[in-house]
């Protein structure tokens, strides 16, 4: 196996690690699941990131989602610099923030009202605190293998760096933080009818990502999805629906704009905030009103709303909102996914290829994986083999079987098909 990283980028971690715990400040990017030392970045333009080695890698990772402009877009940057200029923190109202707004509300179905915050895991916490103050009911119900970021209470059978490490549930979540939590299998209607037959009265919100990007690309039926809706609704539980990932990737309007479902409640993260850190949640109306000052769930945040990062979120809104690119990446998803799995046929690698637009996961694995149990099953070594020899050939693909790899509207059909050659030549050497 080639761990094929550079000098620097070895040192660089080796001092990391005696500050950071791990080396790292968020877990998934640590190469863990795939075993050696990750890249220690020393900047990225359009599809490219550079190692502080001075090498250049085609990157399929793009900040695990916001990049879907190309990294260091020209109009985003501008929009940055001129915001931070002005001072980059006022911990007061700003008309930028009532911009963004709007085009949230505009883009997303579902939303009415939105409150901006700093990360995904702030929207999907405060989602589900406002979803109890609203049904005045307590239990959740999330779905194995789906991520929504650190918060106690969804940190139970939790996808991304949680399930790629080996702590789905973490030390240090209580039993009482997590004893309101259902977790039932993904894409299973009748796991979903049973938990409201027993619960029904007392479930306050049913979370999920619409497409899940954290457990490797999984696609939900229109059975899931369309059950999700009716039960919910007749439940009078809160549907919320994790587009931290999905949110202005799959479409403008997100998965419930791709898909056609309006949820309750959204959470948004990554693109939102194009690249700086803002997050998102918002929904109906109603519910949201029931947040502070207008009602009484308590939610705050000293950078919420951060000029400079609305500058950024707002420039990046409005060039997808322009641009539409998103015909052009479902074209490129699919010509890549053929090839993936073209590449995966030739070499006799049994494997399955699931994407949706631009998020694509190459799974070793033979069957098709709808739920956690079976992404559990996939061959985590040879997909670190994988990881390896596409680095090898200049290529920068999620380091875990368990992340959905992304493409940004600057990822030309070239730079596709030398992902699909490098593929077919490192597959071939299984
Ligand atoms: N939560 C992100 C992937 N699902 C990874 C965050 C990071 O390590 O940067």
């Amino acid at each position: 196996m080639d761990h094929s990283i550079g000098p620097k980028s070895l040192a660089a971690f080796d001092r990391a690690r005696a500050l950071i715990p791990g080396g790292v400040n968020s877990p998934a990017r640590a190469f863990g699941a795939v075993g050696g030392s990750p890249l220690f970045i020393d900047r990225a333009e359009g599809a490219y990131i550079f190692d502080i080695d001075g090498r250049r890698f085609l990157d399929y990772i793009g900040s695990w989602g916001p990049m879907i402009l190309g990294h260091a877009c020209p109009e985003v940057v501008d929009a940055v610099v001129r915001a931070v200029g002005r001072g980059s923190s006022y911990g007061a109202p700003t008309e930028a923030e009532s911009e963004l707004a709007e085009q949230i509300i505009d883009a997303v179905p579902s939303i009415e009202r939105v409150r901006l915050v700093n990360s995904g895991t702030e929207a999907t916490m405060s989602a589900i605190r406002v979803a109890r103050g609203a049904t005045g009911r307590d239990k959740v119900i999330k779905f194995a293998g789906n991520y929504h970021g650190h918060v106690d209470s969804l940190l139970v059978a939790a996808g991304s760096a949680a399930a790629t490490l080996g702590v789905p549930d973490s030390p240090g979540v209580t039993a009482g933080a997590g004893g309101d939590t259902i977790v039932l299998p993904y894409n299973d209607v009748a796991a979903l009818e049973e938990a409201f037959n027993q619960h029904g009265s007392k479930i306050a919100a049913v979370i999920l990502e619409p497409v899940v990007g954290n457990m490797g690309l999984v696609i939900p039926s229109s059975e899931f999805l369309n059950s999700l809706r009716s039960i919910t609704e007749k439940a009078g539980t809160i549907l919320i629906f994790d587009e931290v990932m999905t949110g202005f990737r799959l479409a403008y309007g997100g998965a419930q704009q791709r898909f056609g479902i309006t949820p309750d409640m959204t959470t948004l993260g990554k693109i939102v905030g194009g690249g700086m850190p803002l997050a998102a949640y918002g929904g109906r109306a109603d519910i949201m009103d029931q947040v502070l000052p207008a009602g009484k769930v308590f939610q705050a945040g000293t950078l919420s709303g951060n000029p400079v990062a609305v500058a950024a979120g707002s420039a990046t809104l409005r060039i997808l909102k322009e641009e539409s690119p998103y015909d052009s990446l479902d074209k490129m998803g699919d010509r890549l996914s053929e090839g993936l799995a073209d590449a995966a046929t030739a070499a006799g690698v049994p494997h399955q290829v699931q994407h949706v637009g631009s998020m694509v996961t190459l799974f070793f694995n033979p069957d098709p994986v709808r739920n956690w149990d079976d992404a559990d099953r996939s061959d985590r070594e040879a997909y670190a083999r994988y990881f390896w020899g596409m680095i090898g050939e200049g290529i920068y693909m999620p380091c875990s079987q368990f992340e959905a790899l992304f493409f940004s509207r600057v990822h030309t059909e070239a730079m596709i098909d030398q992902t699909i050659d490098a593929a077919k030549k490192v597959l071939a050497s299984f």
